[in-house]
Formats: structure tokens, C-alpha cells, sequence
């Protein structure tokens, strides 16, 4: 998505992890053209500037910031610094991720520990950081969104730690949205089916045995609507839930997955 849109995120202060690449930058982007100045957080400090860069090009405000969402001090720092740069925190989009490899039968410990610490931890860690920042006033909501997956509705072959992260996200968002809704907080969770971004390439391929075509076959025939997302796709249902116009939804389970779980 390029150039400028109708202003869904005007005069809005949006920090988005994982900004660096696929979903996460689509979505820094959309936003930014929407009108809101975006804070793009990723563990690649040159992930982020490439991505604030796109969007300098458009025209659009932002800045990098390179932090582990898993590492309390960093997050901290960079959402003090999004909030120094740009005075305000209304659109958290907890977007950064891992994946995990096997099943529980042969899942390494410390994969296990990496899935949980940026999938869960990461969401609670910018979340409570950023919560320090994000005052709505009457009549108006902040939007906190996190990032789920199919993964956490339906099992996924030798995926274990990713799915049992992804499902603890699930349920951190509806308890997250509980406690929040006084405060004027929306919380609501993305499950996005199968994207072709970096993150799901290693899952692809040891699909396909090394072969990322077999990969991609044995996925695709998982999706009634015959094809993976796109980043933009996605990006296009995170910006509905950071807008006024989801301003009834929180506690949503949203899914964006071509049919996969329907059947
Ligand atoms: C993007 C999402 O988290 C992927 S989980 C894997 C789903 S599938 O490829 O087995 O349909």
C-alpha cells in the first residue's frame, strides 16, 4: 500500500514490533498513509529504518527503534522514545513474532523458551509498557492488537511451542480486554492464516522436506480459498481494529485465514 489514504489514523501515534519486514512493515506503511505517525520497532535496528524510510518516502512520520520484545529495558526504552518523539501512544500493534520447530516429542527446550518469551512475553512486556502511555479521553479508545495465529485455534504439525504461544495470545487478549475496557482500551487479536513473509519460510520449507514448492503445495490444499495471504491483507485488518471504526470490539478473535479454519 502506497500513498495516502482518507485519514482512518489521523492525528494518531501508532507503535507497531516486528515493523521490519512483512506484516509488521505492510502494516507500519498502512498506517502511516492513514495518517499516524508510527514508532517501528524491530530486533533489527536496520529492519526499522528501512521500513521508517518507506514511509518518509510517502510522506508519512516515523521512527526506527531496534529492542527485543522480550527484554523488559529495551521495550521500555523504546516505548519512552516513541512517546519523547511523537507525545502520545494511541495504536499498539503487537505484531512481532517467532516461530517454533516439532512436536512436542522432539521440540528443543530453549526453542520452546524463545517461542514463549516474543510471542507471549513480547505481548505482555509492549503492552504493559506501552499502557503507561496510552490515557483516551471520553468518548475516544486506544487499540491495543495482538498478534495470534490459526496456529492458536487449530493444531499445526510439528509446530507445538508456536501453537501453545499463540493460543496463550488468544487468551491474553480476552483478559487483556476485560481488565482494559475501563480504561478506555481495546484489545483484540489477529489470527492470520498462512503469509508468505520471512517468518513462515523455515516453516514452509521443512514442510516440503527442504523443498519450498512441496512446502507451498501441501499449505495451499489447507486453504479453501486457494492461495496464502498477503501482508497487505493482514494490514488491512489491523488498521480496522486501530481505527474508530472497530470502536465496539474488543476482546475480538479475528481471523484473516482464506477459509482455513472454517472447515
Ligand atoms: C501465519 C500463521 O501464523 C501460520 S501458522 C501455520 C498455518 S498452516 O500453514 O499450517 O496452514
Amino acid at each position: 500500500m502506497t500513498g495516502t489514504g482518507i485519514g482512518r489514523l489521523a492525528g494518531k501515534v501508532a507503535l507497531v514490533t516486528g515493523g521490519g519486514s512483512g506484516i509488521g512493515q505492510a502494516s507500519a506503511l498502512r498506517f502511516a498513509a492513514e495518517g499516524a505517525a508510527v514508532a517501528v520497532l524491530d530486533l533489527r535496528e536496520e529492519a526499522a529504518a528501512e521500513t521508517a524510510a518507506l514511509i518518509a518516502k510517502q510522506d508519512g512520520q516515523a521512527i526506527a527503534l531496534a529492542a527485543d520484545v522480550s527484554n523488559a529495558a529495551q521495550v521500555e526504552e523504546a516505548v519512552t522514545r516513541a512517546v519523547t518523539e511523537f507525545g502520545r501512544l494511541d495504536v499498539l500493534y503487537n505484531n512481532a513474532g517467532v516461530d517454533s520447530r516439532g512436536s512436542v516429542a522432539v521440540a528443543e527446550e530453549d526453542n520452546w523458551d524463545l517461542s514463549f518469551a516474543v510471542n507471549a512475553k513480547g505481548t505482555f512486556l509492549c503492552s504493559r509498557a506501552a499502557l503507561r502511555h496510552m490515557d483516551p479521553a471520553e468518548g475516544e479508545t486506544a487499540s491495543i492488537i495482538n498478534q495470534g495465529s490459526v496456529a492458536g485455534l487449530v493444531g499445526v504439525p510439528n509446530f507445538a511451542a508456536y501453537c501453545a504461544a499463540k493460543g496463550a495470545v488468544i487468551a491474553l487478549t480476552r483478559s487483556m480486554a476485560v481488565d482494559l475496557a475501563p480504561r478506555r482500551v481495546r484489545v483484540n487479536v489477529i489470527c492470520p492464516g498462512t503469509v508468505f513473509t520471512p517468518l513462515m519460510e523455515p516453516m514452509l520449507r521443512a514442510r516440503g522436506d527442504g523443498d519450498m514448492a512441496a512446502g507451498l503445495a501441501k499449505t495451499l490444499v489447507k486453504y479453501p480459498i486457494g492461495r496464502l495471504g498477503t501482508p497487505e491483507e493482514i494490514a488491512n485488518v489491523a488498521l480496522f481494529l486501530a481505527s474508530d471504526e472497530a470502536s465496539f470490539m474488543t476482546g475480538a478473535v479475528v481471523t484473516a485465514d482464506g477459509g482455513m479454519t472454517a472447515q
